[in-house]
């Protein structure tokens, strides 16, 4: 299989079925549809929502059977983005090379931009019910674990964690469990999902948790190391990567990215795509 091929057709499905879902930026009050499709349309890379349908096909289902769930958790994911940069939070002025939403929109149009993908998210996630295959149940269970995974126990509570971080005395535990929280929980639950929706047992929801937790962990390090090597940022707070340094976290994340691959064994040389993804993601430039 030509990799890099899957994946852009996977990102042009995910782009289109997004611009389908989001309403124009004519429609009234244009402004919040304006900003929502600034962050949306923004160059992301589709990751989370790859993830969905990606495992959806792991159980020999057709992806477009759980696409809205898909683009439901990237709103999402845009919003928490959205938030995060905000003065208040991290107050960064560029997202992606690009203005973020409060430098283009304003503060108060960039925090309802925010909550309206937020809710907009769920909505979809709810609309996917109308697929014939997806049962009711498994929507509910879905959303049941997505408000889990991204409330105050897991991404808001990790990003709570996150802006009152002060380096003297963080250990490598302490990063580690706020990184599961603020970024593995996310990639956890866009995998968690499309096994939900397409009837996975609680060996198997298990076995994908475990990579997604895997995965995502090392998905923050290489968002650290690339901030260091890219971007030459300090971020101004403690991090994996200028903690404990570039070789470390380089050993660490390839030791991670293994673990995550090893746990997919028991589904066997259908797991190929998600091992694939574990790879391309460990490679990744940006
Ligand atoms: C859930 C109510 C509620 C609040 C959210 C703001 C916030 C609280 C959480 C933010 C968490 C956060 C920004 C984590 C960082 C995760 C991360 C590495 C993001 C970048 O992901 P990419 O590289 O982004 O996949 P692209 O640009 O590709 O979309």
């Amino acid at each position: 299989m030509n990799f890099k091929k899957y994946l852009d057709d996977k990102k042009n499905i995910i782009d289109k079925a997004l611009d389908e879902y989001l309403p124009s930026e004519e429609k009234s009050p244009s402004i919040i549809h304006k900003a929502m499709r600034y962050s949306v349309f923004g160059g992301g890379k589709r990751i989370r929502p790859i993830l969905t349908l990606s495992t959806a096909e792991l159980f020999g289902k057709d992806s477009k059977s759980v696409l809205q769930a898909a683009c439901g958790i990237e709103l999402i994911h845009t919003f928490s983005l959205i938030h995060d940069d905000l003065p208040c939070i991290d107050d960064d002025d560029f997202r992606r090379g690009k203005p973020s939403n409060h430098k283009v929109f304003g503060e108060a149009i960039a925090v309802l931009a925010g909550d309206a993908l937020l809710i907009s998210g769920f909505n979809l996630i709810i609309k996917n019910s109308e697929v014939k295959e997806i049962k009711n149940q498994s929507i509910l269970k879905l959303i049941k674990e997505i408000s889990f995974y991204i409330g105050t126990e897991n991404m808001l509570g990790g990003q709570v964690e996150d802006i009152s971080l002060k380096d003297e005395d963080i250990t490598q535990e302490d990063l580690i469990n706020l990184y599961m929280k603020k970024t593995a929980a996310l990639i956890c639950i866009s995998i968690r999902a499309g096994a939900i929706l397409c009837g996975a047992n609680q060996r198997q929801l298990k076995a994908l948790s475990r990579y997604g937790e895997n995965m995502g962990l090392a998905f923050q390090i290489i968002d650290d190391m690339l901030d260091i090597m890219q971007d030459q940022r300090d971020i101004g707070k403690p991090t994996y990567a200028n903690k404990f340094g570039l070789k470390k976290s380089k050993i660490e994340c390839a030791r991670l990215i293994n673990e995550a691959k090893e746990s997919l064994e028991i589904f066997g040389y259908k797991a190929a795509t998600l091992k694939s993804l574990a790879d391309y993601l460990l490679a990744r430039k940006r």
